[in-house]
């Protein structure tokens, strides 16, 4: 683990141990921010200055100086002196979705609960029954908590939760009084991965809306059928799992029925994230405004509720109005991070799914893709793209079935033919997703790839190398003349291969002075380069390429999830090399060549 990520599961860990010690909300927010944004630093806090420290935005003096302990001792005073409060079985307890801390501070000091196992048996035996303010609901609630961790333990990957999502959509889109319907939360910020899927909705009048949701294929249990909110978990084993992706998995999804007058405010509220959201109500009260999910109303020292006390709000119907009243541009759901869009001026142009004019990354029978050459050109003239990559593996992917030189040399006559019985109507490269070896070597010899119109090196194996050695292995990917492409750059697998950790710093650098292109492989399962890793490339100024990795027809549906995977990391049009004319493309991969000739 890079040392910003410890810093930040560090921060994160002071952040969760206050809230269970009853300390001031706003200590707890800082923490969590602070932890936020060093996860997501480019820069490495082990070569800042406390100065430098505190000049980043969310770091005041005080968590400067616990980084700065951290990084020399190893350890934070104050965590220690947290822990040495809280029962250490307390922070799984804590990590159980749906388990607040305001309630596991209860059950730990009403209740002496101090661990998981501790608070099965107490709600096995019943003891918990006999506390104030403890109601058989709750417990209820405690008990699905815990056991829908147990059963769905990990997130979903966004390539199983979103379709899901969009069948139920327009499955309730045709119930009658069902009037405006969308999803929000992570998934509509396109996340790589769900924890639940959030729903929003405005229906009048409720009821039929409210019975369909909770009576739809799938539906495994109900875990709340109120006025404004109904909740499901949602097995994945129906007619809407896509080769079998989803199956056995289960998902909690969650309506909310909001008024009409409220959409804005509500699918902005649960939207997200909930760090954007903060900065929202932050700057609402520095204008003496109040936001909430019902709308942005004027600040009074009433403390009722505004739409309770029917105050007329200053904006509620539509986001935009909101933001506008807010003096913000309407950011898209990809950039509600707190990532530093609050500071923008206006929205760079960001990349979209119909920008994308050329599919680099293709496999066919030649190695493991399921189309022939012809099928996958026709595939790609259907996208409507100018250009397509044909880039089978190489020798050394011997489970892929990759190609020796020999049948390489065969295959590239091949798609020369095929590019010359095309004629203009489309661009077809000779190319290969050539394995990148343990120590950095390619698995063709030089003379063998200055053959072909494009390289895309990829690493496939050696995959949990140490960062140091894995960050040598890309340089020097990065410095070779003839590689065009970094192909999913750190292989890490959703949601549990890890990958390669280079120092990514040294990469996105290396790669913008060596003008080769990372890509983002789309395929939901890699997602790779993810959102911020993107976002540390578009800064140094890098080329992205947005690839599908193809291996049959409906890959290339997969294109959205790498888009808004590119959004998440603020990618413009101009840097995604996929976007550019057919012209400008080639330029671009003949002059690297020739700049390696000469
Ligand atoms: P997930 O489900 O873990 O992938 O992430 P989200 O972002 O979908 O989070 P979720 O489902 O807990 O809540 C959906 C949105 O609702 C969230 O992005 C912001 C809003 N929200 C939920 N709880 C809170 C909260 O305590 N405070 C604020 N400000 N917003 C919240
Ligand atoms: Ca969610
Ligand atoms: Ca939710
Ligand atoms: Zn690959």
């Amino acid at each position: 683990m890079s040392l910003n990520a410890q810093v930040a599961d560090a921060l994160d860990q002071i952040a969760a141990l206050m809230e269970l010690t009853g300390e001031n909300r706003f200590k707890v927010i800082a923490h969590e921010r602070a932890a936020r944004v060093i996860r997501d630093l480019s820069e490495d806090v082990g070569s800042m200055s406390p100065e430098e420290l505190q000049s980043v935005e969310g770091v005041g003096e005080k968590i400067a100086r616990k980084i700065v302990q951290f990084r020399e001792e190893g350890r934070i005073d104050e965590l220690e002196e947290l822990r040495a409060k809280v029962p250490a079985g307390l922070i799984e307890v804590l990590q159980v979705p749906g388990l607040g801390p305001k309630t596991v501070a209860r059950l730990w000091k009403e209740a002496g609960i101090t661990s998981m196992d501790e608070l099965k048996r107490a709600l096995d035996s019943g003891e918990l029954e006999s506390l104030p303010r403890m109601g058989a609901k709750t417990l209820q609630n405690i008990r699905e908590a815990i056991a829908f961790t147990e059963t769905s333990g990990e997130r979903l990957p966004i390539g199983i939760a979103l379709p899901e999502a969009e069948a139920i959509v327009a499955h309730l889109r045709s119930v009658a009084g069902v009037r405006k319907i969308a999803y929000a939360g992570s998934l509509r910020r396109g996340r790589d991965t769900i924890g639940d899927v959030d729903i929003v909705c405005v229906a009048d009048p409720p009821d039929p809306v409210r019975e369909a949701f909770t009576t739809m294929a799938g539906v495994r249990k109900v875990l709340a059928s109120g006025e404004t909110k109904c909740s499901v978990r949602l097995a994945m084993e129906g007619g809407q799992v896509v080769d079998g992706r989803g199956a056995g998995r289960e998902v909690q999804v969650d309506l909310r029925i909001v008024p009409a007058s409220s959409w804005g405010a509500a699918l902005l509220y649960f939207t997200g994230s909930r760090a954007h959201n903060i900065r929202l109500r932050e700057r609402a009260l520095k204008k003496r405004m109040t936001l909430n999910e019902y709308g942005l109303y004027p600040l009074d020292d009433d403390p009722t509720p505004p739409q309770r006390r029917g105050v007329r709000p200053i904006a509620s119907r539509t986001e935009e109005a909101i933001y506008t009243k807010l003096g913000l541009p309407t950011y898209p759901p990809e950039m509600r991070e707190d990532r530093g869009e609050l500071d923008l001026r206006e929205i760079p142009p960001l990349v979209e799914v119909g920008d994308i004019r050329a599919e680099l990354h293709a496999h066919t029978i030649a190695s493991d893709g399921r189309m022939t050459l012809a099928e996958l050109v026709d595939a790609a003239i259907e996208r409507g793209f100018h250009t397509i990559a044909v880039t089978d593996h190489s020798k050394a992917s011997a489970q892929a079935n990759g190609l020796s030189v020999e049948r390489l040399r065969e295959h590239v006559r091949e798609i020369r033919e095929e590019n010359a019985r095309r004629g203009r109507t489309i661009e077809v490269l000779a190319g290969s997703e050539v394995d990148i070896l343990a120590d950095g070597r390619l698995d063709y010899e030089d003379e063998v790839l200055a053959e072909l119109d494009i390289v895309v090196a990829s690493p496939h194996s050696g995959l949990s190398q140490d960062p140091k050695k894995a960050t040598k292995r890309l340089l020097r990917v990065i410095e070779h003349p003839l590689v065009h492409i970094l192909g999913h750059p750190t292989g890490r697998l959703l949601p549990n291969r890890r990958g390669l950790e280079p120092d990514m710093h040294e990469i996105v650098h290396a790669a913008r002075e060596h003008g080769v292109a990372l890509e983002i492989n789309s395929h939901w399962k890699r997602l790779d380069l993810r959102d911020t890793h993107v976002r540390m490339a578009v800064e140094a100024g890098c080329l992205i390429a947005i690839d599908c990795d193809v291996h049959r027809p409906e890959h290339f549906d997969n294109l959205r999830y790498g888009v808004m995977t590119a959004r998440r990391g603020w990618l413009t049009r101009d840097h995604c090399v996929n976007t550019w004319t057919r012209q400008k493309l080639l330029q671009w991969l003949r002059q690297k060549r020739q700049g390696a000739s000469g």
